[in-house]
C-alpha cells in the first residue's frame, strides 16, 4: 500500500531537527510565474540568497506524487523545465499525490505545507489576491483564506496591480491576516514601491519581526499568518508611467480577447513582460531576491530567539 508522507530533503530535515533557520520557497513562481529559461536560474539564485544570509532554503513542490520540502537540484530542474506541471493549491495536494502528478505549490499550498513541517518563514514575490472583476466572478485567490488559518510569516512585495489591491487589503483584514510594512507604512505595489494604500503597522528590523512572532506564539491567541510587506526602493521600481501604460493596455486586451478566470494572471504577466521588453522581469527577479534575503534574516533572528 502506498503511504503519503511529506518528504523533507536531507539538509532541511537536519536543520529542522537542530532548530537552525529554514526559509520555505514556492515552486509556482518557478513553473508558472517566470518565463523559461530564466526560471531555473532564478530559482537557484533565490536558494543561494537564502544561504548567503545564513538560512537553509526549502523549495516546496510535488515530484511524481511525492510532496517534497527542500527539492534537490534534479527535482527543481524537473519542475522548471517539463511540460504539464500542475499548479497546486491546498485542495489539490492529496489528489495530485494519489495520481502521481508533478506539481508546483502556490503561496497557499507552500504556506500550509511549510507550517505542517514546522517552518515559520516563507519568501515569495507577490501574493495572490482579489481580482478586479471579482464582484462578478468571485475570483479571489485561496492564498488569502489559507493565510487566515496558517501560522506562517510571508515576506512579499504586496500584490500585483493587475489585482484589486484595496479589496485584497480589506479581505486580509476580514480574514484576520496580519500585515506589516518593512520600514514603511504604505502597502507596496509589487513593481511599484507604493500601491497608494496605507498600513497600520511598520517594523524596522528582522529582530523586530522575530519579536512579533514570539508574541504571537506566546499569546497563543492569533493563529493566522503574518505578511511582511517589503517594498522595492524607489530607484529600483518599474518606471511608473511605463507601468500605468502597460496595465491599461493589458486590461483593454483582456476584454478584447475575452480572457477570463485562471488565464487572466498569466495573460497579464506575459503582456507586461513583452510590452516592457523584459524590464518587468528584471524588477520581478530583484523583488524575489530581496524578499529571500529578508526572510532568511528573519528566520535567523527567530532561531536565535529560540522561536523560529
Ligand atoms: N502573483 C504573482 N506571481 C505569481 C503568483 C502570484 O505576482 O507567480 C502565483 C503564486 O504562486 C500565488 C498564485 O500563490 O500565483 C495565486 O494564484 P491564484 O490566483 O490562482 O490563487
Ligand atoms: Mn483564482
Amino acid at each position: 500500500m502506498t503511504t503519503f508522507h511529506i518528504r523533507p530533503g536531507t539538509e532541511v530535515a537536519a536543520a529542522l531537527r537542530d532548530g537552525r533557520p529554514v526559509v520555505a520557497l514556492e515552486s509556482t513562481i518557478v513553473s508558472h510565474g517566470l518565463p523559461r529559461p530564466d526560471n531555473l536560474r532564478v530559482a537557484r539564485q533565490i536558494e543561494q540568497t537564502v544561504r548567503d544570509a545564513g538560512a537553509v532554503p526549502a523549495t516546496i513542490g510535488m515530484v511524481g506524487g511525492e510532496l517534497v520540502v527542500g527539492l534537490d537540484d534534479d527535482q527543481l530542474t524537473r519542475l522548471a523545465t517539463v511540460d504539464g506541471v500542475a499548479k497546486l493549491s491546498v485542495r489539490d495536494l492529496a489528489v495530485a499525490a494519489a495520481t502521481g502528478a508533478d506539481g508546483a505549490t502556490t503561496v497557499a499550498a507552500t504556506s500550509a505545507v511549510a507550517a505542517a513541517v514546522g517552518i515559520g518563514v516563507f519568501a515569495t514575490g507577490g501574493l495572490g489576491g482579489v481580482h478586479r472583476e471579482a464582484a462578478q466572478t468571485f475570483d479571489e485567490s485561496a492564498d488569502l483564506v489559507t493565510l487566515a488559518r496558517t501560522p506562517i510569516t510571508v515576506v512579499c512585495a504586496g500584490v500585483k496591480s493587475i489585482l484589486d489591491v484595496g479589496a485584497t487589503l480589506e479581505r486580509l483584514e476580514t480574514l484576520g491576516v496580519g500585515v506589516v510594512g518593512y520600514r514603511t507604512r504604505r502597502f507596496p505595489g509589487f513593481y511599484l514601491t507604493d500601491s497608494g494604500f496605507d498600513l497600520d503597522w511598520s517594523v524596522d528590523s528582522p529582530e523586530q519581526v522575530a519579536e512579533v512572532l514570539a508574541a504571537r506564539e506566546q499569546h497563543g491567541v492569533h493563529r493566522g499568518g503574518l505578511i511582511v510587506a517589503n517594498p522595492l526602493p524607489v530607484d529600483e521600481q518599474l518606471d511608473p508611467a511605463l507601468h500605468d501604460r502597460t496595465l491599461t493596455e493589458g486590461l483593454a486586451r483582456l476584454g478584447r480577447d475575452g480572457v477570463t478566470g485562471k488565464a487572466v494572471t498569466p495573460f497579464l504577466l506575459a503582456h507586461f513582460h513583452t510590452a516592457t521588453e523584459g524590464a518587468s522581469l528584471a524588477v520581478n527577479v530583484r523583488i524575489i531576491l530581496r524578499n529571500a534575503d529578508l526572510a532568511a534574516r528573519i528566520a535567523v533572528a527567530s532561531a536565535r530567539r529560540g522561536a523560529a
